[in-house]
């Protein structure tokens, strides 16, 4: 039975974050702006800086080199990987976990359901343990690749009241745990508003990510109810920033 819907390991992990109050930091990796020689530099900055999670996509995925990526990151660290395809034909088997998006913010019938039944045979086969994921998009104050690539309307920046009412039904649905993106590279990340009114009435740990550039905004993140905060953009930018961001995550775990 190479996978059951019990949670697996990453699941407990996001799950006890929520429980024991700690904070996680994810880098987001996009194979297509990576080479393969790079991933055990990648890997190394990560060990360096306590990284907790590597999420692994994109959405679009250009380059056909997902699992050396993957292989090569491993190769060079213990931190689990996680992947976060931008579409079903993004499944590697050496990964250690799947987000299963469901993109409830939207109300695209395929990324709904349509793309899960078609890609279900190959995501079962695959033996990835499988995090159901509720993925909100949240407006960002610019066009993301994320939201053309769905043909969704991002929920607007300032309504917390309908981000709630997604993440509870999301929750209700039985999602393992919601994922609120602004979009890869947004000009405005997730409000602290948002995000506390979203965790005040849920429980299932939750993501955020979309424009995070700094330390500061990361903390202030975590401090508003965020388990897990996840950069990508900054930090192709400018690698330095994985260990400060880090640091700034973690620093919500001191007084715990
Ligand atoms: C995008 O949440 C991720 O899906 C990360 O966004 O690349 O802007 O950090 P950035």
């Amino acid at each position: 039975m190479p996978h059951c819907m019990n949670p697996g390991i990453i699941h407990k992990s996001l799950t006890n974050l929520r429980l024991q109050q700690k904070k996680a930091f994810a880098v987001l990796v996009d194979p297509d702006k990576v080479t393969i020689p790079h991933m055990a530099t990648i890997a190394a900055l990560c060990n360096d800086a306590l990284v907790d999670y590597v999420f692994v996509g994109g959405s679009l995925m250009v380059s056909q080199h997902l699992d050396q990526c993957i292989k090569a990151f491993k190769s060079n660290s213990d931190i689990p990987v996680i992947l976060f395809p931008g579409s079903p034909s993004q499944i590697s088997r050496y990964a250690d976990a799947l987000f299963y998006l469901t993109l409830i913010s939207g109300r695209n019938p395929e990324l709904l359901i349509g793309a899960h039944v078609v890609s279900a045979p190959m995501v079962k086969a695959s033996g990835l343990e499988i995090i159901s994921t509720g993925y909100m998009l949240i407006d960002g104050g610019t066009a993301t690749t994320v939201s053309y690539m769905s043909h969704s309307t991002p929920i607007p920046h300032d309504k917390d009241d309908i981000a709630l009412c997604t993440a509870l039904a999301g929750e209700m649905q039985g999602k393992h745990v919601l994922y609120m993106d602004a979009g890869s590279g947004a000009k405005q990340a997730i409000s602290e508003s948002m995000i506390r009114c979203v965790t005040s009435q849920t429980s299932i740990p939750l993501i955020v990510g979309g424009g995070i550039t700094e330390p500061e905004k990361a903390y202030l993140n975590c401090k508003a109810g965020a388990d897990v905060i996840v950069v990508g953009n900054a930090i192709e930018k400018d690698s330095s920033l994985i260990k400060e961001i880090s640091s700034a995550v973690h620093q919500n775990n001191v007084n715990v």
